[in-house]
Formats: structure tokens, sequence, C-alpha cells
């Protein structure tokens, strides 16, 4: 019976096993694993675009086929993602509807532009850097499915990561002109990729019960506080500025102290009215659309298979 079943997945998650796509599992665990990985993949094909703008006009070839292939791990972790999410009981069909309806949740970060090259050079090392910092604990998450595509994907994000930071070393080591796009691109990105680990924890509303079923196993503003940790002194290598006058150790405390981040940008963002929320959402629903003849000719094809199989 349900208390049972409860009582045996209690155990499970204390024991810290993993919990697997046919064991039992409570309605809203389900639920908020479906609503963090779906709104994951979503991020991961999202993400494609601020950097897709770029393949086109890469500084040489080698950048190019660096930023192609980067852009296509993206494509494969939302892949990887959308299927572990579909071990819940959601459909891949139901889950790009949400997102091309406007419905469902995107990482912010990727709702700002991407003007310059020394953007591509920002975004490994800053937005990599922190999609490290949040999913190396995911590696570990309780549901099965999810805890393992972290592992992989984790590994490619390393890759990204250095590959970003030695764009804007490259960029750091050239002309004024050069470090000044660097710089530029720094300071955009800084506190967008803070963001990205959500609101502060007494406003967070499902870190707590996240954090109990073993799926969270650090809050937003821990990671945060990681996050900056590991920035600094990269950020003295590079010798680059991080856009925060107030930035400091306080050793009393044993944590970073910052300026305020701009939690109102951060709901604006959210709610749709950042600076590419439009463009992302449209750019993704044309791709649909046009990528409907391959749907068609795909399902065609297997129904072309099987009634021959029959026959
Ligand atoms: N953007 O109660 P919490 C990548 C929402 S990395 C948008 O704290 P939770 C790699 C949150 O969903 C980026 N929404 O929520 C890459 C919730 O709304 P809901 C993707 C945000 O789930 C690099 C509400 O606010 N990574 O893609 C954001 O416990 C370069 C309240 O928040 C992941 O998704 C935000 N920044 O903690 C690709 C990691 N923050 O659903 C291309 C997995 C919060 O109740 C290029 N996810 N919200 O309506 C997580 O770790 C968690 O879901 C958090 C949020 C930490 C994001």
């Amino acid at each position: 019976d349900e208390a049972a079943e409860q009582a045996r997945f209690d155990e499970l998650i204390a024991a810290e096993q993993r919990i697997e796509p046919r064991d039992w599992m409570p309605e809203a665990y389900r639920r908020t694993l479906i609503r963090q990985i779906s709104q994951h993949a979503h991020s991961e094909i999202i993400g494609m675009q601020p950097e897709g703008n770029w393949i086109t006009r890469a500084p040489s070839l080698k950048r190019k086929a660096i930023l192609m292939a980067k852009v296509q791990d993206e494509a494969g972790h939302g892949l990887y993602l959308y299927s572990a999410a579909q071990t819940l009981g959601i459909t891949r069909d139901e889950m790009t509807q949400q997102l091309i309806d406007g419905k469902a949740k995107y990482s912010s970060i990727f709702n700002y532009p991407t003007p310059t090259w020394a953007d591509m050079g920002a975004i490994g090392w800053l937005v990599d850097g922190a999609a490290i910092c949040n999913q190396v604990p995911l590696c570990r998450a309780s549901y099965g499915p999810y805890g393992r595509a972290m592992v992989r994907i984790c590994k490619e994000e390393s890759f990204h990561q250095r590959q970003g930071f030695e764009i804007l070393l490259t960029l750091m080591q050239g002309t004024p002109a050069q470090r000044r796009m660097a710089q530029d691109a720094v300071d955009r990105w800084y506190w967008p990729s803070l963001m990205m680990f959500g609101p502060p924890d007494d406003s967070s509303p499902n870190s707590a019960q996240s954090m109990a079923w073993k799926i969270k196993r650090f809050s937003n503003d821990d990671l945060r506080q990681r996050f900056i940790g590991m920035l600094v002194p990269q950020a003295e290598v590079l010798g680059v500025t991080l856009p925060d006058p107030e930035l400091c150790w306080l050793e009393d405390e044993q944590r970073w102290h910052t300026s305020e981040i701009d939690w109102t940008e951060f709901h604006e963002v959210l709610r749709g009215r950042g600076p590419m929320n439009a463009e992302r959402l449209r750019h993704r629903r044309t791709a649909h659309e046009e990528g409907a003849w391959v749907r068609e000719a795909a399902a065609e094809y297997a129904r072309k298979q099987a009634a021959r199989a029959e026959g």
C-alpha cells in the first residue's frame, strides 16, 4: 500500500540509494523532477542560440570548428536531458510544445545578446563555469537517469569552460581594443551568470524540498559563493576585473561580500521581458516549424518499414 511504498522510498533516499524509473515515487517528487529536468533540457537547446550567432563569423577556421563542436554538444545535452525527463512519464512532444508556446521556463542567462566575439569567451568562462558549479553536485541527484546524465554533461562542460577561458586569455594578450572587448564582455555577463543559481535562499520556494529529496545538494546562495571563489583567482590570471567594486572576502564570516544582485532584472527576464526572450522563442518556433517535414518523413518511413515487416 501507499504508506509502505512511501516508507520504502524514504529509506532509499536516506541510504543515498537511487530512485529508478520503475520505482514507486511520490507524485510531487515526479513533478519536481519533470520541472527541473525539462527546464534544464530547454536551457541547453535555447542556449545554442547565443553562440550559434557567431559560428559564421568566428575569427579563424580553428575557432569555428571548436565553436561548432561546442554548440553540437549543447544539442546533445538537451536530447540526453529530454530522454531523462521522458522516463518520468512526459513526452518529448509535450515538452517541446510547452517551450514553443512560451509556457516553459529555461535559464535566464540565454536571454542576453552576444554582440562581440569576446562574448564567446565570456559565455564559456562564466556561463559554463556557473553550469559546472551547479551541475557537479547534481551528479549525485537521487534520481538515477538525471544523475547519470549529469556525469557526462559535466565532463563536456569543463572542456567548454576551458575553451572560453582560453578565448579570453588570447584576447587579453592582444591589442588594447581586444582587451577592452574582453573586459566589456565580462562586465555584461558577470551579473547575469550570478543569477543563474536562482533566487536567494530565503526566496527560493523549491529548495528545501528538493534538498530533502537529495535532488539538490547545496543551496542557491552556497553555490553562488562557491562560483565567486572559483572566479576570483581566474580573473587575476586573465587580467580582467570583476565588475563589483564591493566584492571582498570576509574572513570572519568565511564568505564573499558582494553588491546587491539586481533581482528586479532577474524577475523581468523570467517574466519574458529580458533583452532577447522574444527573439529566442521566435527562433525556436521557426526551427520547429521548418523541421516538420523531417518528423513527417521519419514517421512515414517507420510506418512503411512496419507495414513491410508485417506483409
Ligand atoms: N533562470 O525555488 P527555486 C546550461 C526559477 S546551464 C530561469 O530556487 P529550483 C549549460 C525556478 O525554475 C543552465 N528560471 O528553484 C549551457 C523556479 O520556477 P518554477 C541550465 C530560474 O528549481 C552553458 C523559481 O525560479 N541549468 O544550460 C532561474 O529549486 C552554455 C524559483 O527558484 C539548469 O537548469 C534561472 N536562472 O532551483 C548551455 C540546472 N533560477 O519552476 C549552453 C538545473 C530559478 O517553480 C551554453 N536546475 N529559476 O516555476 C537547477 O539546478 C535548479 O532548477 C535551479 C533553480 C538552481 C536553476
